[in-house]
């Protein structure tokens, strides 16, 4: 049995956060756990508000289910304070977990901020060095290094910096670009694209079921590589039979 955790923000309407993580885990083939480290009040039409869940609840949580059940790989998404990036620091640190995939999410796709300023240094310092990779899209990546990217050499440069902040690799996803969706990897020696058609319309929880179907293919045991190749022709299948889910404009995968 392959089992993956999801650290992470809830989302009542699942396209985005743990529970989109979840279904994506199960639609993959693995046994996915989850675990909340904020809770956000929204519908299709956005965020409303955030609230974090207690870093001392978040580490009981985590501490009681990591001493029980290892798993393959865990991923993080929202984790909105600096008290719970520590929290999750200290956690992957005791279990050595070593496939740690970590989408640094700083702002929900409506905009809402989901990782408290205060808190980027935090998990720039600690955690990024923890992980095999960190998947960031341009305008988070831009936030992270203060390299604002308007050219291919700008996200070389980027690229570089996030690479000297200790993750393995480093996804940056285009997909804010005009033209096709092109997601570039680099690490070691690699600096590889995968591009996919841009699909017409918005969608809710690209970056969520990306990262975590990129935790179930290193779960698996496939090299990185691989796995964001495949997690990047899963996104774009289910991209493909989206739908609008309520009355906001965004289209949800629809598993
Ligand atoms: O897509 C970013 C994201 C991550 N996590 C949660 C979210 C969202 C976007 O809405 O709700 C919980």
């Amino acid at each position: 049995m392959i089992k993956v955790l999801s650290i992470a923000g809830s989302d009542p309407s699942s396209g985005a956060g743990i529970q989109a993580d979840l279904k994506t885990f199960q639609q993959l083939g693995a046994f996915g756990m989850a675990l909340p480290a904020a809770l956000t009040v929204q519908n299709s039409r956005g965020v409303s508000a955030v609230e974090p869940i207690s870093s001392a609840l978040l580490s009981m949580q985590l501490e009681v289910l990591l001493s029980d059940i290892t798993p393959h790989a865990i991923k993080t998404g929202m984790l909105l304070t600096k008290q719970n990036v520590g929290a999750v620091v200290k956690a992957v640190t005791k279990h050595t977990i070593k496939n740690l995939v970590i989408d640094p999410v700083l702002w929900s796709s409506s905009g809402k901020l989901m990782l408290e300023h205060d808190a980027v240094a935090v998990l720039k310092k600690k955690l990024f060095p923890r992980a095999l990779i960190i998947t960031p899209n341009i305008p988070e990546a831009e936030v992270l290094t203060g390299i604002a990217m308007e050219c291919d050499s700008d996200m070389d440069f980027a690229a570089g910096k996030l690479l000297d902040m200790g993750p393995a690799y480093v996804l940056i996803k285009g997909g804010h670009r005009m033209g096709p969706a092109v997601d570039t990897l680099y690490g070691g020696k690699t600096v590889l694209s995968f591009s996919t058609p841009r699909r017409k319309g918005e969608f809710h929880g690209t970056g969520c079921v990306l990262s975590s179907a990129i935790t179930v293919f290193i779960a698996r045991g496939l090299p990185v590589e691989k796995a964001v190749e495949k997690a990047k022709q899963f996104v774009d299948t289910m991209l493909k039979i989206a739908e609008p889910v309520g009355k906001g404009r965004a289209n949800y995968f629809q598993f």
